[in-house]
């Protein structure tokens, strides 16, 4: 039998790495690492060598599914787009627009996304179209594009290697973003220092020159103490502040309102080592900052990344090779799904709705006339069901295991007067839906993911989706067809032209420019050839701000009924609601139970055994799960991953929101563990 060998990119995370699946009668059976790649080089984590093993899982869904007196039945293409334009059409009618909501996908490609904000914008004349970045890196598109002009991450990973020091702040990436960690180690072996900034003794952190095991939630307080020891040492970057930045004045004022003492004492951090840090950083000639989760994941986020900006301004690194604000995106396409507008607020290339101009630009482009309005957020979506909100849209999202307070979503959803969910496999929230329409995944289908460092790169296909599954792209088309818009696209290429022609910053960016090595955006032009750090002679707002961060301390403390700070995330062989993962033999076998993360003396203090069964409770919830029994963790916190259904971690944080992006705070709340 022929074998065939396709190179594409790897699904899981925003790292972006080349994979290539080969193929023996119709079925990926393989996958192997791409040499020519220009992030991987050949190199791959335990999830991309793995990624062939879900594609033929029979669980696949393999044809459209309508719910009937609480069962799904199977119906043709046909009638399953008819039904879904006229409920669409119908709650218009009946509501207005904004009574549709809509979730895109960090998982799709960027035409998909694409075709997705047209459809609601232009199809149903709303703005209430909004994807998972709003769990993710939403607190870092809003303030490094207000203090900075751009929100995306300022270098390329290949950048890491030369940087003299290098700060981790709230970053697992040995485990999240393993291949990024391999440049980050070989800046460490090319001498650099490296600092991890982490409550938990991460993988990383053991790896690392030192580790500030701080207290959750208080890096605006660790970041404020660093920026007064520069100053205190005179070692801010004075040349740059004067001519690159606005705000300085107001910073100064600022951070002498507190003391060393007193912020030394909220981030649980000796000044001492505070000290240490702040000069090897300022003193470094390049240094970036890698950040993630830990930093966003609070109802301070926004303002935790104004504090990293700040520190990069004081010291003028940033701008520069080697140097730089790194936040390391998370989904494989996340980066290209807020370029292209998944996005409530923002057209593609983040041209904001509310612009009078944009706004006529578009209605222009697409033959509609379109909202004014911004639109909900995936948090304020789910709090509207059933009242404002009664249609639900959702591609390639699982909101029952990914947000927070599972048990508030399980009463909300099905207030919903009718729910489309569009999925590989029958999920969590599927099982929810009215209608579920299977999705072709990754390996079935053409199109670009943009990675973390700006890179968009082709996708190509490799075997036929099974059964009747569509990809979301057909599936899409199909839809704007129903709707009356542009459904004739030849190809996803043709889609891609489109957003060229719409959004200035990938103006240059054609299929048949990407080849083996993508572009990275901004490309304003056919004939650029992208670019590989920003703000370099200025920033994309002119002057890089200053910005006074407003620090709140987490929401939900310990007290005497729930003693534990909980802290949720990843771990490596999993990814998020394990909907892939799970579903692959390889990585099951490596974990395939969920756990909680336990300090040994608060362990033997409640008498609990490693791998015995416990029950974590929180005010949101509670889960019954297995003890890992760890130094990772700090006496009187947990750490549960999210990606077990059978103990959602989910079930147990908390709703509370940072004001400025709409971010759970995620990382932080208060909960009670009990033995079996
Ligand atoms: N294996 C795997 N890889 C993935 C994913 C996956 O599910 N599995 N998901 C992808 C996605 S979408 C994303 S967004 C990334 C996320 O990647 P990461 O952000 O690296 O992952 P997390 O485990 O969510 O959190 C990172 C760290 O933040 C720390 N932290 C918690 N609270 C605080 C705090 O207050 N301050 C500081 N400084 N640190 C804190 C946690 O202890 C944790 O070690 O990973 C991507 N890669
Ligand atoms: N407690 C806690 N919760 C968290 C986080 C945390 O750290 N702690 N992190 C948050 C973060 S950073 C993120 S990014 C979110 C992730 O939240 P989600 O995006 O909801 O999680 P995924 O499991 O990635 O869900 C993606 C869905 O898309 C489907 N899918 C994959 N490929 C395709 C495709 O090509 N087409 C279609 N139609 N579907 C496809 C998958 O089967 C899966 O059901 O979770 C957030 N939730
Ligand atoms: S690092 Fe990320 S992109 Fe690379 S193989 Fe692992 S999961 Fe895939
Ligand atoms: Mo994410």
């Amino acid at each position: 039998m022929n074998l065939n060998f396709i190179k594409t990119i790897c699904p899981y995370c925003g790292t972006g790495c080349g994979i290539i699946l080969q193929v023996k009668g119709g079925r990926a059976v393989t996958t192997l690492a791409d040499r020519s790649h220009p992030v991987s080089r050949g190199g791959l984590c335990i999830k991309g060598w793995t990624a062939h093993e879900f594609i033929h899982h029979p669980d696949r869904l393999t044809k459209p599914l309508l719910k009937k007196n609480g069962k799904f039945k199977e119906l043709s293409w046909d009638e399953a787009i008819g039904l879904a334009a006229d409920r669409l059409k119908e709650t218009v009618k009946a509501h207005g627009p904004d009574a549709v909501a809509s979730l895109s996908s960090a998982r799709c490609t960027n035409e998909e996304n694409y075709l997705f904000q047209k459809l609601i914008r232009a199809g149903l004349g709303t703005n209430n179209v909004d994807h998972c970045a709003r769990l993710c890196h939403g607190p870092t598109a809003a303030a490094m594009a207000y203090a900075l002009g751009s929100g995306a991450m300022t270098n390329s990973i290949a950048d890491f290697s030369g940087a003299e020091c290098i700060l981790i702040i709230g970053s697992n990436a040995a485990e999240t973003h393993p291949i990024i960690m391999g440049e980050i180690y070989k800046a460490r072996d090319n001498g650099a220092v490296l600092v991890v900034v982490d409550p938990r003794r991460t993988e990383v952190a053991n790896n690392a020159d030192m580790h500030l095991q701080i207290n959750s939630g208080t890096d605006i307080p660790l970041i404020d103490a660093m920026m007064k020891l520069i100053l205190d040492a005179s070692l801010e970057n004075r040349e740059f502040i004067a001519s690159r930045t606005d705000g300085f004045t107001e910073m100064k004022e600022y951070l002498s309102q507190r003391t060393l003492e007193e912020l030394s004492r909220e981030c649980g951090i000796p000044l001492e080592d505070i000290r240490k840090v702040a000069e090897l950083y300022a003193r470094a000639r390049e240094a970036s900052i890698v950040f993630c989760m830990g930093i966003t994941q609070h109802a301070c986020g926004t303002s935790n990344v104004y504090a990293i900006c700040n520190l990069a301004l004081l010291c003028g690194h940033v701008g520069k090779p080697h140097s730089g604000i790194c936040p390391l995106r998370g989904q494989n396409n996340v980066q290209g799904a807020c370029d292209v507008g998944a996005l409530p607020n923002v057209y593609p290339g983040y041209q904001a709705v509310a612009d009078e101009k944009n706004h006529a630009k578009f209605a222009q482009a697409w033959g509609r006339d379109l909202s004014r309005k911004p639109g909900l957020t995936v948090t304020e979506i789910f709090a509207a069901a059933g009242t404002t909100v009664r249609t639900l849209y959702t591609m390639g999202e699982n909101p029952l295991l990914s947000d927070p307070n599972q048990g508030h979503l399980m009463e909300m959803i099905p207030k919903l007067d009718f729910f489309i969910a569009q999925d590989l496999f029958m999920t969590e929230t599927a099982r929810y839906a009215d209608l579920v329409l299977p999705a072709a995944c990754y390996a079935e289908k053409t199109g670009t993911f943009t990675n973390t460092e700006r890179r968009i790169q082709l996708l190509r296909k490799a075997v036929d989706p099974p059964g009747e599954a569509k990809d979301d792209f057909s599936i899409l088309c199909l839809l704007l067809k129903a709707f009356g818009l542009k459904g004739d696209y030849a190809d996803p290429s043709e889609v891609m032209d489109e957003i060229a022609a719409l959004t200035p910053i990938m103006a240059g960016v054609h299929f048949d420019r990407l080849g083996t090595h993508g572009l990275q955006w901004p490309v304003p032009s056919d004939d650029h050839p992208g670019t590989r750090y920003l703000h370099k002679d200025t920033f994309t707002r002119g002057k890089g701000l200053f910005v006074v961060p407003k620090y709140t301390p987490p929401k939900e403390m310990p007290d005497e009924n729930y003693p534990f700070v909980l802290n949720t995330g990843r771990m490596f062989s999993h990814y998020h609601t394990g909907t892939m993962t799970r579903r692959s033999p390889f990585l099951d076998r490596e974990v395939d139970k969920p756990f909680v993360e336990i300090h040994p003396a608060d362990a033997a203090r409640l008498g609990i055994v490693e791998g015995g069964g416990v029950t974590v409770t929180t005010r949101r919830g509670s889960i019954e799960t297995f003890a890992r029994i760890t130094t990772r963790v700090m006496e009187g916190s947990l750490f549960a991953p999210f990606h077990f259904s059978e103990a959602p971690a989910n079930a147990l944080t908390i709703e509370e929101l940072d004001p400025d992006s709409k971010m759970p705070e995620l990382k932080v709340c208060a909960a009670r563990l009990e033995k079996g």
